[in-house]
């Protein structure tokens, strides 16, 4: 009787040590190791006048899936954007840009 229960115990362990994996899988903890893959790309701009091109440029960004967060100064021509590297990369982010009528290439980092 006894290694019977032992073996129920062993069971229920076994039980609970499969169920833990969803539990590891938590965004909770996924959400540190994906800030530390964010990159950051500085993106040279040609043609923005105003502040309100600077905002089209940041619209532009931001709605890439994979862009974290786009700081657009049209007056230093250029944008500092941080990214997810598994989603995007900064020629999408070029792309995306001259597709509303500007100009970029990579200024820093990327
Ligand atoms: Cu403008």
């Amino acid at each position: 009787m006894r290694i019977l229960s032992l073996l129920l115990l062993a069971a229920v362990a076994g039980t609970g040590a499969a169920s833990a994996t969803p539990v590891a899988a938590c965004p909770c903890e996924a959400a540190p190791t994906d800030e530390a893959r964010d990159a950051t790309v500085t993106l040279a701009i040609e043609g923005m006048h105003c502040p309100s091109c600077g905002a089209a440029v940041r619209t532009a960004l931001t709605r890439l899936e994979g862009v974290k967060s786009a700081a657009v100064n049209y007056g230093e021509r250029r944008a500092r954007v941080t990214y997810d590297p598994g989603h995007v990369t900064p020629a999408q982010m070029i792309a995306a840009i001259e597709r509303i009528g500007y100009r970029a290439c990579v200024q820093e980092g990327g």
